[in-house]
């Protein structure tokens, strides 16, 4: 039996991935291109045992096995289901997948994106080591993880920092193409944002039941009658415009549209039949808080926890004011971080 151990980020987007393109569905090719900053500090730990065999899975998460018949387990088998289109001898071995989410329990963290990374850095190593791959480059890592959970993708680049996913259908013919383009690369490394801080704000209650974004991501492609156009918008003039805050390091304008992006993003899921509705009271309040400042922004994902980011000598005063709203030990106060790396067995 061979064993491999990976540590992979977390990242959270500033322009967000909702909906893969209807023809590429199976491929998880997103509508639009996305931005995300890795994140420092939250990462899940993935330890891949692989035996020969006809194939086989069991999967521990935080400790827990997880039957065949639960979601979680649905996503592992479907990327196991999906690599074997391209990879025939992934299904000539047994795994064993054991994974940690090493969150601070006050993120309120749960994500797919450092397991999914984690699980096929391991895989792609494992199958290295047994000699049925070739050393993969990050481009075609970054790709075998976006067939697990599209946002997987943004978690792979070795040097983290900033990140962005090309959607890869614009300039592309066959389906492998289309595959081949839609990958994550770094833009900018984690130092060239020293002076910001990443601020999480947990207001989740554990009893939420939420629309979990595959399914939801469906339904607003589906029902909301101009999700091409936010695509187009976002696509075309809000991502280009952030790439040149970012180039002028002008975080005020980042702040801004890293706040209208998280706005657009929700607006859409609310517009979606039936509606999705991932923000609460303390999520409003903490939208109300923050969205005056110059200095700061929030993004929220599915579910109604804040990423806050904020300029680092104004963060500790951002941190005061979420702690006010959502209770002294529910936020943490991180920074953009590095890549994935090997972990101890
Ligand atoms: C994002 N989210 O860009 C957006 C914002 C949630 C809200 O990527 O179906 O778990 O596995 O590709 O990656 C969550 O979607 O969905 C997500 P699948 P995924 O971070």
């Amino acid at each position: 039996m061979l064993a491999v151990g990976v540590e992979s980020p977390t990242n959270i987007a500033l322009i967000k991935y909702w909906g893969k393109h209807p023809k590429y569905e199976h491929l998880l090719i997103p509508t639009k291109s996305s931005i995300s900053f890795t994140i420092a500090g939250l990462h899940a730990k993935t330890l891949l045992k692989v035996e020969s065999g006809k194939r086989e899975i069991t999967f521990h998460l935080n400790g827990k096995k997880i039957k065949e018949t639960q979601s979680e387990f649905d996503y592992v088998r479907d990327f196991f289901d999906k690599i074997s289109g391209t990879y025939k001898f992934a299904n000539d071995y047994r795994y064993e997948i054991s994974s940690e989410n090493d969150f601070p329990t006050a993120s309120g963290f749960a994500s797919s994106a450092a397991g999914f990374s984690a699980l096929a850095l391991a895989f792609a190593k494992a199958m290295a080591k047994l000699d049925r791959l070739p050393e993969l480059n990050e481009r075609q890592l970054s790709v075998l993880a976006r067939l697990g959970s599209g946002s997987a993708a943004r978690s792979v680049p070795s040097r983290g920092g900033l990140v962005i996913w090309h959607r890869g259908f614009d300039n592309a013919g066959s389906e492998a193409e289309v595959s081949d383009l839609s990958y994550a690369e770094t833009l900018y490394e984690p130092s060239y944002f020293d002076g910001l801080s990443v601020i999480y704000a947990k207001v989740e209650s554990e009893r939420e039941k939420k629309t979990k974004s595959r399914a939801g991501m469906r339904e607003s492609v589906r029902s909301v009658y101009d999700y091409w156009q936010w695509v187009d918008y976002e696509e075309k003039t809000l991502l280009p415009a952030m790439l040149n805050a970012v180039r002028e390091k002008d975080w005020v304008q980042m702040f801004k549209l890293t706040k209208q992006a998280s706005n657009n993003f929700h607006a859409v899921c609310w517009r979606t039949d039936p509606p999705i509705i991932y923000l609460n009271d303390k999520s409003t309040e903490i939208i109300s808080t923050i969205q005056p400042l110059a200095y700061a922004a929030y993004t929220f994902d599915a579910g109604p926890n804040a990423v806050v980011f904020a300029l680092r000598r104004q963060a500790e005063d951002v941190e005061e004011s979420l702690k006010a709203i959502v209770g002294k030990e529910n936020t943490y106060r991180t920074e953009v971080g590095g890549g994935p790396k090997d972990a101890e067995l």
